[in-house]
């Protein structure tokens, strides 16, 4: 197996995923600021020009970093970060696509429209009348999965999850480009500091590679 890692939010759900479940995958790393992605190697590849991706032991490549997850989880189902029943499992993808339909995603295209414009207008289509009202959007959107949080201390109750992960990694990237959460919200305010408090947070700031080579 080889992960092609990045310095950049989607590889790093991934990566925190990969060490809350005690794995160790080699990386190569994927240099995606100066667009090695959109690059004919690594298109050869991933076709999509984006990152993460895993190749797979029979050669395959997969990318989408929730795809590889659910497959790592299947491969390796503990400590379990989807599910370990149907149910629990169903609850788990429910918040994962509350997160990324309603919130992660708005933080994404907006980066990509106003503080990441540079690097990504001649990359993809941009909209730049559009990025503050996604920035909005997210926002609002965090105030309403506030409102549905439950009695926690996790989006599924007492169960950590992927869908934990996910949130927590675009809401720390968006601090770093103006896209800034409310920490007084009541739910997701502590929620954040507890998610920061894992050890796989501060890890997953360094690359898989970084932490093979260290292991070694
Ligand atoms: N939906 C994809 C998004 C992948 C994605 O946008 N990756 C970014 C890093 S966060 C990337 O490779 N950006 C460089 C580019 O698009 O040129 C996933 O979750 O894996």
């Amino acid at each position: 197996m080889l992960l092609y890692d990045a310095i950049s939010p989607a590889p790093r759900c991934l990566r925190m995923f990969i060490l809350e479940k005690n794995l160790t995958i080699p990386a190569q790393t994927i240099d995606v600021m100066t667009g090695e992605n959109r690059q004919e190697g690594y298109l050869a590849l991933n076709p999509a020009g984006q990152t993460p991706a895993l190749r797979c032991e029979n050669g395959q490549i997969l990318s989408e970093a929730v795809a590889i997850a659910e497959y790592l989880e299947e491969l390796y189902p503990q400590p379990s970060l989807i599910g370990t029943t149907a149910q629990e499992r169903a609850e788990t993808r429910m918040w994962w696509r509350r997160v990324e339909l309603n919130i992660t995603e708005f933080i994404h295209n907006a980066f990509h429209y106003a503080e990441g414009l540079a690097r990504f207008e001649n990359r993809i289509p941009v909209l730049p009348e559009a990025a503050e009202g996604l920035k909005r959007v997210a926002q609002d959107r965090l105030t309403w999965l506030d409102q549905m949080f439950g009695e926690g201390p996790w989006l599924c109750g007492a169960r950590f999850s992927a869908a934990d992960i996910w949130l927590y990694v675009w809401l720390d990237f968006g601090r770093s480009v103006n896209q800034a959460f409310d920490p007084t919200l009541p739910k997701i305010g502590p929620w954040f500091e507890r998610m920061d408090a894992r050890a796989s947070a501060a890890q997953s700031k360094l690359l898989m590679a970084t932490l093979t080579n260290t292991q070694k």
